[in-house]
């Protein structure tokens, strides 16, 4: 059939074969980095708190998170986030974030682009709001500017440079929490260049098996499954650079809201950063993150604010064809 042959007024999602969802989509990306916010359509979830609505997700509505994040709709660094219901009074919404890999506890560049989303559909005004997630609130706040400023889950140090084996060579770093579990190693011996990104993530993912194989665990014996290289500023009005290496090969365009959190936690806990102080955290790519802690309610925790900047790229309806067999998506493509 040719365009010109169909019937007059039939919506292209009528075509035979084709199931047209209601699912509607906003993409962002933050510091380069994309979000592809559901806004319409997509699962619902029913439990009473953001874990039980988690753990539906990942139980009755996984097939959703490859469809909209995996190829050929999505590609690995693509982050999908699922608006809910709110759970705590006070709150706005909640938000449930996940990849290609799976579920994250909290995304920093996700809120980001979630907050700038809703404001683009005119959803919300410059001011604050709150978002809850499976590991706790965020506060965030929409300014007049078109920034996102977000005060994280409190973060912390959990282990101090912890010595990991690879290749026979010792490296060093924190196990660190700002929301997901890092660790966080300056001792790598990497040049953190974007034209080596591919390197970098081939070794931060030997580096995270190596972990695993070593016995070393976030709190609780949490996977440690981000991996986060620090190094010197190229830009000098910049703090750092960092390479993040997110779960499974995708590695972080922009510099990790939760991965600077879990940073700052680290640089407070050794007294390198003084509360309240601007670190602007730079990513192989030479976006910003802009982040200061406070002390959290919890000895020995902070409380992280990062500032950045999304923009919206993309409003869409998601369509999978009925006899489409890649329509669900697919997990099994590693570059
Ligand atoms: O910005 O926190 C973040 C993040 C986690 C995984 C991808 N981005």
């Amino acid at each position: 059939m040719t365009l010109s042959a169909l019937p007059l007024g039939l919506p292209a999602g009528a075509l035979p074969g084709g199931l047209d969802t209601t699912t509607r989509v906003v993409d962002s990306h933050t510091g380069g980095q994309p979000t592809r916010l559901v806004v319409g359509g997509g699962p619902a979830l029913y439990g009473a708190t953001m874990a039980q609505r988690l753990e539906e997700m990942q139980h009755h509505h996984d097939a959703w998170r490859l469809a909209l994040v995996s190829e050929p709709r999505g590609h690995h660094a693509m982050v999908g986030a699922l608006l809910t219901e709110p759970e705590r009074p006070g709150s706005q919404a909640g938000v449930i974030f996940f990849d290609q890999q799976g579920f994250l506890g909290m995304c920093g560049h996700g809120a980001i682009g979630v907050v700038a989303s809703l404001a683009h559909l005119g959803k919300l005004r410059p001011g604050p709001l709150w978002l809850d997630t499976p590991v706790g609130t965020v506060h965030a706040e929409f300014m007049l500017d078109g920034s996102v400023s977000l005060q994280n889950v409190p973060s912390y140090r959990h282990l101090a440079q912890v010595a990991v084996t690879m290749d026979g060579q010792t490296f060093h770093g924190d196990v660190a929490w700002g929301g997901n579990w890092f660790f966080i190693c300056a001792d790598h011996g990497q040049a953190l260049r974007l034209e080596d990104a591919g390197r970098l993530a081939s070794f931060c993912d030997r580096l995270r098996e190596a972990l695993q194989a070593q016995g070393v665990t976030g709190a609780d014996g949490a996977c440690v499954d981000h991996v986060q290289l620090t190094g010197l500023a190229v830009d000098r009005a910049h703090s750092a650079r960092n390479f993040v290496l997110n779960p499974g090969l995708a590695w972080d365009r922009s510099p990790c809201g939760t991965g600077t959190s879990a940073r700052l936690a680290c640089l407070a806990a050794d007294n390198q950063l003084l509360s309240g102080a601007v670190w602007r955290q730079e990513s192989i790519t030479g976006s910003v993150l802009e982040a200061s802690w406070q002390p959290a309610e919890t000895a020995g925790q902070v409380v992280v604010t990062l500032v950045g900047r999304a923009y919206v790229t993309l409003e869409g309806k998601v369509v999978i064809q009925q006899d489409d067999p890649l329509g669900w998506g697919r997990s099994d493509l590693r570059d």
